[in-house]
């Protein structure tokens, strides 16, 4: 074989390994379940028939796993010099090659239970990263062995010069792939070691425990959003590129400002406080009429308004700017955080756990009622009490509203919007939420006709969302199912389309179906 072969060869090696490690550690800050080798490996092991399995179990005992990415390494470097050598050759082919392997590996990510479309940026990132590295090495490659061989020294010759340039876009591309990969080794460490601290904790018994859940508060309807969110799948909105790692014992929270009482808190003193427990639906503003970017969880935490109390707001005091350790701020009421009939809280468990990571740990405030943006604020560390007139917050300065009370919604959930179903019988499903107002109704229309009252199950209380049905007899035909709710007030959901920007979307959530 020709050098420029083998070099082909080794170009095309050193952008797969700079794709990989460039994917995997943006999937790091993404989700690291997206990492290209991981997402590509996880869907293989579900996708091979179950005598490989056996066969790699019986072969490799718990190293099946170890032999799977190997195996997978081994695919990915035959690929890799593939594409080096096409692309010396025949440019661009090798680039297609790698882009061809990267919408595999995105598919593969994109297919995960619990996959958002987020979950396809590590791999772009990474395919972009490799194919610039392919293209611009290959073309250095190609423009060495095709300089003319002269009498003048090495240095000097155009083959000499060439030779250089390429030499410096290998070492380059080969320090990327390298430090990508020294990133992607620290961050696992670190957040090995903040999980390794999360999962020791021991949270308290509340003093103040939520009711259990009723039992019929789950109506346990396939493809319905269950009524408790399993922390795995709770939405996750924030601007943190790399989650917070706060140490609990390092952890404090000041409430400063227009107040008569500064007063810090610590962990340890946190925890000691008499704690309460609380069933309640966080919603995010930018939830579109019908999105997911809503979900219901038990909190564990300390009411705020007791350190309000300890501290003492100043009269004139309208609002509490909360400051999360990575400098995000919303701006809260002050009015919501000290009305004692509003669950208003520290939080530090979450359905039964401390906090994960990448919701706020060690601690988040959550405040029923009021959108994310202006109370939600994870790894909370400073309370302000100020003025609405004199600070504003991180999404308020950009646009959204001041105040972000959250507006009654309703969701159909099953069936899926487009699906074809089975005239008869069919099971329409969802759920509606008014926080710390409640639900009093439900009903569905088809096709714009009348509306149907659905039957709501029981409701935890009225800062969660409540599950609906209704039993529709379909007849086939393409069909469109309509749904709005109703308050514990008497307020109903009005038909106007309004956008997310900037207090909330308003508006019927409508799925076509079709029935055959
Ligand atoms: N530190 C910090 N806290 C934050 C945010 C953020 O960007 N940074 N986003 C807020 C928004 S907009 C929402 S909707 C909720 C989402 O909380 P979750 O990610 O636990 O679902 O967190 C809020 N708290
Ligand atoms: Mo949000």
């Amino acid at each position: 074989m020709k050098r420029e072969t083998w070099w082909a060869a080794g170009v095309g090696v050193l952008s797969a390994a700079a794709s990989v490690s460039v994917g995997h550690l943006v999937a790091l800050f993404v989700a690291p379940a997206a990492s290209p080798l991981l997402a590509v490996g996880a869907w293989v092991i579900d996708i091979v028939p179950p005598w490989v399995k056996d066969a790699a179990i019986a072969l490799f005992g718990t190293g099946d796993k170890v032999a799977l990415l190997v195996s997978l390494g081994l695919l990915v470097a035959v690929l890799a010099v593939l594409a080096g050598v096409v692309e010396l050759r025949r440019s661009p082919w090798g680039v297609v090659i790698l882009v061809i392997v990267g919408a595999i590996a995105t598919a593969a990510a994109l297919s995960r239970a619990g996959s958002t479309i987020n979950w396809a940026i590590p791999t772009a990132v990474g395919v972009a990263v490799g194919a610039g590295v392919l293209r611009i090495t290959a073309d250095r490659l190609r423009r060495w062995s095709r300089a003319p061989s002269t009498s003048v020294p090495a240095e000097f010759s155009s083959a000499g010069v060439s030779r250089r340039g390429f030499l410096t876009a290998v070492a380059v591309s080969a320090g990327v792939a390298a430090l990508a990969g020294v990133a992607s080794g620290v961050m696992s460490r670190v957040t090995e070691a903040a999980n390794t601290v999360r999962e020791a904790i021991r949270l308290p018994k509340p003093a103040v425990a939520a009711p259990p859940i009723p039992a019929e508060a789950e109506l346990d309807i396939e493809g319905l959003a269950t009524v408790v969110t399993p922390n795995a799948s709770f939405y996750r909105i924030d601007t943190a590129l790399g989650v917070p790692k706060i140490d609990p014992s390092e952890w404090r929270l000041r409430i400063t400002g227009m107040v008569e009482n500064e007063i810090e808190i610590g962990w340890d003193e946190l925890l000691a406080l008499p704690l309460e427990e609380a069933a309640v639906t966080l919603t995010c503003v930018s939830n579109p009429v019908g999105g997911d970017l809503i979900g219901n969880a038990v909190w564990l935490g300390y009411p705020i308004r007791h350190l309000l109390e300890r501290a003492r707001p100043t009269v004139d005091a309208d609002m509490v700017l909360s400051r999360s350790i990575d400098g995000w701020t919303a701006s809260t009421p002050l009015e919501s955080l000290t009305d004692d009939a509003r669950v208003a809280m520290l939080a530090v468990g979450m359905n039964g756990e401390p906090l994960p990571l990448e919701h706020g740990f060690p601690v988040r405030m959550v405040v029923a009622g009021l959108y994310g943006y202006v109370s939600a604020t994870k790894w909370v560390t400073e309370l302000t009490v100020t003025r609405f007139d004199r600070e504003t917050a991180y999404w308020t300065d950009r646009g959204w509203a001041e105040l972000g009370p959250i507006k009654m919604s309703s969701r159909i959930d099953v069936p899926r919007a487009g699906v074809v179903v089975d005239a008869g019988r069919v099971v329409v499903a969802g759920v509606a939420w008014a926080q710390h107002k409640g639900i009093h109704g439900v009903q569905v229309s088809v096709d714009r006709g009348e509306w149907h009252d659905a039957r709501l199950a029981e409701e935890i209380n009225v800062d969660t969302w409540v599950q609906w049905v209704w039993e529709w007899d379909a007849e086939p035909g393409d069909h469109e199912l309509q749904v709005r709710a109703t308050d514990a007030f008497g307020g109903t959901q009005s038909p106007e389309r309004v956008a997310p920007v900037p207090d909330g979307a308003e508006g019927w959530h409508t799925v076509r179906v079709s029935v055959a």
